[in-house]
């Protein structure tokens, strides 16, 4: 070896496995609906996920499921439903595994709707061995850094977040921050692996001090493949 050459232990690079395979849900294809006032980010947020980019501007007349395959080592569907959702959301909320309710900081109204939205919530709630876990979330952080732009604090969010009985509150940018936004999606896989009735992690975890989760031991499971899959497709119901 070159004396110049670094250690090859220095030039080995540490694999973590997907996060869903240590939760137990590697098979699953999860199920998620967003919720929330118009432009508030809804489909930034679902194209961000899938795609990592951050486009700008997006159809907002379709119906859309956005479909992932093998992202954090799940599968996806993300409905993506254009408009304030009328009482006909609710067979897709019936349908969900994980409800995420968007506003934007910037839109006070916005942040009144997931109020709103609360009931329709519940309602979805009412008669499911598993109930789909809620998520509130605050996007466009990013404008929040101009004068006068932020109209929603973070304390006002955390607040409304118990008050809605979510299981989460996040602010982020979507525009921003993908990791804010995978964030989001890694704790809608940690919550649904908590709810009673889910099929026991088959992975020992250890959490790292970066926030990262590291597997330590993995039985029976086999990993699924490497490829990746993303398509888009837009209908007008999701059952
Ligand atoms: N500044 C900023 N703009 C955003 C962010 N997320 C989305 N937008 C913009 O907000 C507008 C509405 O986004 P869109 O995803 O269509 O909202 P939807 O109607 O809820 O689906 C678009 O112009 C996006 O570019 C963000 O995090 N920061
Ligand atoms: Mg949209």
């Amino acid at each position: 070896m070159d004396s110049n050459s670094p250690p090859l232990a220095s030039t080995k690079k540490r694999i973590s496995p997907p996060i869903s395979w240590g939760l137990g849900l590697a098979n699953k294809t999860v199920k998620v609906i967003l919720l929330g006032q118009p432009g508030v980010g809804k489909s930034a947020l679902a194209v961000r996920f899938a795609t990592k980019r951050f486009i700008g501007e997006y159809d907002c007349t379709t119906d859309r499921i956005y479909r992932v395959d093998n992202h954090l080592g799940s599968s996806w569907e993300i409905a993506d439903p254009p408009g304030s959702p009328p009482t006909s959301a609710e067979p897709k909320l019936r349908w969900a595994d994980a409800i995420v309710l968007v506003y934007s900081v910037t839109d006070r109204v916005s942040f009144d709707e997931t109020s709103r939205l609360r009931f329709l919530v519940s309602h979805a709630r009412k008669g499911r061995k598993v109930p789909p876990v809620v998520l509130l979330v605050g996007n466009k952080a990013d404008l929040s850094c101009s004068p006068g732009e932020r109209m929603v604090s973070a304390m006002e969010g955390q607040k409304r977040a118990k008050e809605i009985e979510a299981h989460a509150f996040h602010e982020i940018s979507v525009r921003e921050s993908v990791d804010q936004v995978m964030a989001v999606f890694v704790n809608i896989l940690k919550l649904l692996a908590e709810l009673p009735g889910q099929q026991p992690a088959t992975f020992r975890l250890r959490a790292s001090t970066d926030g990262t989760i590291n597997t330590l031991r993995r039985e029976k499971e086999s990993p699924p493949s490497s490829r990746r899959r993303f398509s888009i497709s837009a209908r007008g119901n999701l059952l």
